[in-house]
């Protein structure tokens, strides 16, 4: 698929997706969702990759859903079936995200706002510049969080700053987001790239697999009894157990040398 509203880029294991809009903050339209989805549908088969960056051209990480793509159906006062469309964009490429083989970093280099703060929400690391900003943005247009955000963000930082969020839907800025735990780092926006590339290589050079069960055990055992989570963790653990990169990390241990995995 030849892309238009994002650009796609290989560097050995680490590849970066960048949404390419800025003059729109990076918002989306649904061929931009079309566009990401196939993105991290390729990104995900391809073996090479190990680990994802997901940024946004300009200043903007992503201003969610691009508002003027309804514009006349707006003006006309026709009905729009939104949710058709979340169920045939961003929840596609939402459950894409949190369901890849490999970690994901959102490198925030701008304001994140609506479906774009729900797409930094769904990644593995939230590495933000200093000048980023964010906002849920969804009251001030009479509409509920959504791509995932009421799952998400509750889960991130708690349910009352999450409300607070919700309703205020305040801008608020990286200190106060790193403050609430909404990302897990706050980089000078100068150094921000060379910082989340760094990253980005230590995380590629991890035992994949087991990043990947450890994110899906995490986000399924947010629900049901410890019982049931030390059950799920026993069934995957034996998985990983007969992975090369398991066997590999023992043998770097008993030979007293660093680990070289390989992803499988
Ligand atoms: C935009 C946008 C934008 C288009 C800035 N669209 N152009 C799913 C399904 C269906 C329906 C609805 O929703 C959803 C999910 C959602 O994501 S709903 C939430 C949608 N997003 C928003 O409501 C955010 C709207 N944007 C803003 O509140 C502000 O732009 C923020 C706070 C993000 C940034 O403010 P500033 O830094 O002051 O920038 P700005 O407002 O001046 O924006 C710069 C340009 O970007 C401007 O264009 P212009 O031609 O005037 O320079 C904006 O119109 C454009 N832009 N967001 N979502």
């Amino acid at each position: 698929m030849d892309y238009q509203d994002i650009k796609l880029k290989r560097a050995g294991t680490v590849a970066r997706v960048t949404i390419n809009r800025p003059d729109r903050l990076n918002a989306m339209s649904t061929r931009t969702s079309d566009e990401l989805v196939d993105a991290f549908a390729t990104l995900g088969e391809d073996p090479e990759v190990r680990c994802i960056v997901i940024t946004g051209e300009g200043r903007g990480f992503s201003a969610g859903q691009d508002l003027t793509e309804f514009r006349s159906d707006y003006e006309a006062g026709r009905e729009r079936d939104i949710e058709g469309h979340l169920r045939a964009t961003y929840n596609r490429l939402i459950l894409q995200i949190v369901e890849i083989p490999k970690p994901v970093i959102a490198e925030i280099n701008g304001v994140a706002a609506g479906a774009g703060l729900s797409l930094a929400l769904a990644c593995d690391l939230r590495v933000a510049g200093d000048g980023a900003r964010f906002t849920l943005a969804f009251v001030k247009i009479g509409l509920i969080p959504d791509s995932g955000a009421t799952w998400l963000l509750a889960r991130t930082v708690g349910h009352a700053r999450a409300m607070e969020l919700a309703v205020g839907g305040d801008v608020i800025d990286a200190q106060r987001a790193l403050k609430i735990g909404l990302v897990h780092r706050v980089v000078v926006a100068d150094s921000l790239r060379e910082e989340v590339d760094t990253l980005a290589e230590q995380l590629a050079a991890l035992p994949t697999r087991a990043i990947a069960e450890t994110r899906r055990l995490f986000l399924s055992g947010q629900d049901g009894s410890l019982a049931e989570a030390l059950d799920r963790e026993a069934a995957s653990q034996g998985e990983m157990g007969r992975t090369h990169d398991h066997l590999e990390g023992v043998a770097a241990f008993l030979e007293k040398r660093e680990p070289k995995f390989e992803g499988r």
